[in-house]
């Protein structure tokens, strides 16, 4: 508060939105809330969540070589909800975020399945987002907002989820010794509470980005108003070597919503994150967000600025408190 006014570290790109449901091939209500991942000839693929005119979310795939603009959409999704198979993604599939396990030279796409039980964190693998294969529900309902980190840290894989608990929805972590069995469960990061940007809920945005400093996480948090919620981005540091423990807490959010695209739609006033890329610099981020539960908008920034902000933007409330 105390130095001015300062330029934002994340930039809305001119063209946004940059994909809505008038760009698709089949008529669907919204599209919104990517995973992202830069495919190795430099292809940027966004792994849409479209949403039909019955409520129901599937996986859709478009792709651009510069990640802006020149969107082409697939003829037809890639993950439809698999009811039979899978009953817990009978009311449809949501919010997916990729990681590139090098280890088994496939993608982890964590999504959440959605049916009676309340919405679940589902795993499936790919190596070309054509086959699929579902390991299914991993974090039982109500569970979501999910990423798993890229390698395994002393010997196991590690996986951020928002579980609904008795202290609201947190951001936890829990380790698995191969990809099936989930435990050792902690709380990472509680919400604030009162007045705070994110005293409401928390939960992951997009996968964590490996830096030298940490492991930064860009998540949400959404404030209860009398005219419901809003939704806003902020970060936070994971200790390098050991991502259980949260280093540092941004006070303030880096993206709320402003533009018309981000206010009006669906669900008004959000601004949700599944999923960004790096470019070639290492440094520059495209965040693809989803704006008011209806399109899909990019934000540029880079990963050093957030970085040096956060080393001066640290929260004296940080939520950390060991709750259990
Ligand atoms: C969250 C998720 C997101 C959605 C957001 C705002 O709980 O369901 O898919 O974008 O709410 O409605």
């Amino acid at each position: 508060m105390s130095d001015g006014k300062r330029p934002f570290l994340l930039q809305r790109h001119g063209a946004n939105p940059i994909l809505t449901a008038a760009d698709w091939p089949h008529t669907v209500n919204t599209v919104f809330n990517p995973g992202a991942v830069r495919l190795q000839d430099g292809t940027t693929l966004l792994l849409c969540r479209v949403e039909d005119r019955r409520g129901i979310s599937c996986l859709w795939a478009a792709r651009s070589e510069n990640g802006i603009d020149g969107w082409r959409i697939d003829p037809e999704p890639a993950l439809l909800p698999d009811p039979e198979s899978h009953p817990e993604e009978l009311w449809g599939v949501e919010d997916p975020r990729i990681v590139w396990l090098d280890e088994l030279g496939q993608y982890a796409i964590t999504y959440t399945a959605y049916s009676r039980a309340g919405p679940a964190v589902s795993l499936a693998l790919t190596r070309d987002f054509v086959r699929f294969e579902r390991l299914g529900v991993v974090m039982t309902p109500d569970d979501k907002d999910a990423a798993m980190l890229p390698r395994r840290i002393d010997g196991k894989w590690l996986m951020l989820h928002r579980p609904q608990t008795g202290l609201g929805s947190g951001i936890w972590l829990a380790e698995s010794p191969d990809l099936h069995h989930w435990g050792k469960h902690r709380v990472l990061m509680a919400a604030r509470r009162g007045a705070w940007w994110d005293a409401s809920r928390i939960g992951l945005g997009s996968p964590l980005i490996e830096t030298e400093q940490g492991w930064l996480m860009i998540y949400h948090g959404a404030r209860q108003t009398a005219a419901g919620s809003l939704y806003r981005l902020g970060v936070a540091l994971l200790d390098r070597l050991d991502p259980r423990v949260c280093i540092a807490r941004g006070s303030e959010w880096i993206l709320g919503p402003r533009e018309n695209y981000e206010r009006q739609g669906d669900v008004g006033d959000v601004v949700f994150v599944c999923g960004h890329t790096i470019g070639n610099d290492g440094d520059t981020i495209h965040l693809y967000y989803g704006g008011a539960d209806t399109c899909i908008a990019l934000a540029l920034g880079r990963v050093s600025e957030i970085l040096a902000w956060l080393a001066g933007h640290g929260s004296e409330e940080t939520g950390l408190t060991p709750v259990i």
